[in-house]
C-alpha cells in the first residue's frame, strides 16, 4: 500500500517510523511519504492560512497550496502506474475510471481529518486497507478552504473522517491513529494474523479480559475457569464477558449487536444483564 500525508507539521508525523508502522515500512509492506504543505506555496512567506470570509475567530487553510500538493501525490500515481507497465493499452488498471479490486473507480481516496467527518471505525479500517493509496490531508486551524474537496472529487475519493467527538488542534495525531489502524491490517504486518480475530470491535464487542502469570498476584486469583483446561467453558466465559463488558462500558454498541443466532446460555447470560432479545435485537428490560 502506498499512503502520503501532507502536513504544515511533518515531523508530527515521525512515530511512524516505529514500532510495527515503522517495521512495515522497512519490510517494505507499506510506502509511506509525508510531505510539507509548505513546500507547495509560491510566496516569501510559504503562506498557508488567510482569514475567513464571512468573519469569525481563527484561519482557514488557503486552496492554492492543497491543489499543488495533491496534483503532486497523484502525479506520482501515475508514474508509479507507468513504471508498473499499467498505462494506457495495458488492460483495465490504466483506464480512467476502470473499477479496481476495492471498487473505489481506481481513484486514491483523499482521507481529510476532521472533527466534522463520518465516523472512522473498524469497519473503515478495513474498508481502506483494501485500497492500493491513500492521500490524508492534514488540516489546521479552523479546516481547509471548502473548495479544495470539491476541486479534489475529480482526482480523489474524497472522505472527511472523524475519530469521535472531541476536538483536536490538526490533523496530525488523528492520522497517526487511523494509519496504525489501517496498517496493521495490511497482509503481513501483524506477526500472528489470528490475534486480528479476537480482539474488540473485530465482532462488535468490547474484548474479554486477559491474565497472565502469576495466577495468584497480590491475593487475587485469575478467574478459576482459565486454569480449567476445558476450552469450551473457557470460549463461554470469555464471551459472556465481553457481554458483560460491553453492557456497563459500551451500552450503544449492543443496539447494534446481532443476537438473533445466540445460544440459550448466551441468552441467559443478556437475560442476567438486563437485555431481552426481540426480534434478533438486545433490548434492554425496563424494570432492569
Ligand atoms: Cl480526525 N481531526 C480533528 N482535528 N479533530 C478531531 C478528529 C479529527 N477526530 C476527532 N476530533
Amino acid at each position: 500500500m502506498r499512503i502520503d500525508v501532507v502536513s504544515i507539521f511533518p515531523e508530527y508525523l515521525a512515530p511512524l517510523e516505529l514500532s510495527l508502522i515503522g517495521k512495515a515500512r522497512q519490510d517494505g509492506l507499506l510506502d509511506l511519504r509525508v510531505h510539507d504543505l509548505r513546500e507547495f506555496t509560491t510566496d516569501r512567506h510559504r503562506t498557508v492560512d488567510d482569514t475567513p470570509y464571512g468573519g469569525g475567530a481563527g484561519m482557514v487553510m488557503k486552496p492554492e497550496p492543497w491543489a499543488q500538493a495533491l496534483t503532486a501525490v497523484a502525479a506520482g500515481r501515475a508514474e508509479r502506474a507507468e513504471a508498473a507497465g499499467q498505462s494506457e493499452g495495458a488492460g483495465d488498471a490504466g483506464v480512467p475510471g476502470a473499477p479496481d479490486a476495492a471498487g473505489s473507480a481506481g481513484k486514491p481516496v483523499l482521507i481529510v481529518p476532521s472533527p466534522a467527518g463520518e465516523r472512522f471505525t473498524q469497519a473503515t479500517a478495513h474498508e481502506l486497507a483494501e485500497e492500493d493509496q491513500l492521500v490524508f490531508a492534514c488540516g489546521r486551524y479552523e479546516g481547509i478552504d471548502e473548495r479544495v474537496l470539491e476541486w479534489a472529487a475529480d482526482h480523489f475519493t474524497v472522505r472527511p473522517m472523524s475519530l469521535g467527538d472531541y476536538v483536536l488542534n490538526g490533523g496530525e495525531v488523528a492520522v497517526l491513529a487511523m494509519v496504525e489502524a489501517i496498517g496493521r491490517l495490511l497482509p503481513g504486518v501483524v506477526g500472528n494474523p489470528e490475534s486480528l480475530v479476537e480482539e474488540s470491535h473485530s465482532d462488535g464487542l468490547l474484548e474479554y479480559p486477559v491474565y497472565t502469570k502469576p495466577s495468584s498476584w497480590r491475593e487475587r486469583d485469575v478467574p478459576a475457569v482459565l486454569l480449567s483446561g476445558n476450552h469450551g467453558k473457557i470460549a463461554q466465559w470469555r464471551r459472556h464477558e465481553q457481554y458483560r463488558r460491553t453492557a456497563e462500558r459500551r451500552p450503544d454498541l449492543l443496539a447494534e449487536f446481532d443476537a438473533g443466532k445466540l445460544p440459550r446460555a448466551d441468552r441467559t447470560a443478556f437475560a442476567d444483564l438486563g437485555y431481552d432479545v426481540v426480534d434478533g435485537h438486545l433490548v434492554r428490560r425496563p424494570d432492569a
